[in-house]
């Protein structure tokens, strides 16, 4: 099952920074989407706060604790029905490792968003991140 916010489905994402630099995540899949960059991130669980699905996405994907940040305003549509919303995230604990569905990380300073290949929909959305992080 999957959770329903109004008319959409949420996947969440997280604009993880730390010490001035932004973390891009390459998918390892699904076949069409490997290679490409992405905040990290998935969708929502039942019952579930985007806050709460950003941390546990977060962790088992990287490994580490992260604490949420604001909502970057917008959102972002993967496919019909389907929306993706994103939230700064500040590093807690540990450091970033592709555990789960990523197979290499890498901080990107400001001047280097444009240095990776992100998913379409990321693109806008990294964007938006970059007007906030860095306005
Ligand atoms: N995106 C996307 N950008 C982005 C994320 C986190 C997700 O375009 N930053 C897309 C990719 C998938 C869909 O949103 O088409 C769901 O993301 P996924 O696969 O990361 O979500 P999970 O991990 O919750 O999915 P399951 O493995 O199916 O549970």
């Amino acid at each position: 099952m999957t959770l329903h916010n109004a008319d959409h489905v949420v996947v969440v994402a997280g604009a993880l920074y730390d010490r001035g630099r932004l973390l891009a995540a390459r998918r390892s899949a699904p076949p069409e989407l490997a290679g490409r960059w992405e905040l990290p991130g998935g969708k929502l669980e039942p019952g579930e706060s985007a806050e709460k699905a950003l941390v546990r996405e977060l962790r088992e994907e990287l490994g580490v604790e992260t604490e949420p940040g604001e909502r970057i305003p917008g959102e972002w549509l993967l496919k019909p029905g389907y929306v993706l919303r994103v939230w700064t995230a500040r590093l807690v604990s540990g450091e970033p490792a592709p555990l789960e569905d990523h197979d290499e990380l890498r901080w990107l300073g400001r001047d280097e968003l444009g240095s990776v290949d992100w998913l379409d929909v990321d693109r806008p959305a990294v964007d938006a991140v970059a007007a906030r992080l860095w306005p």
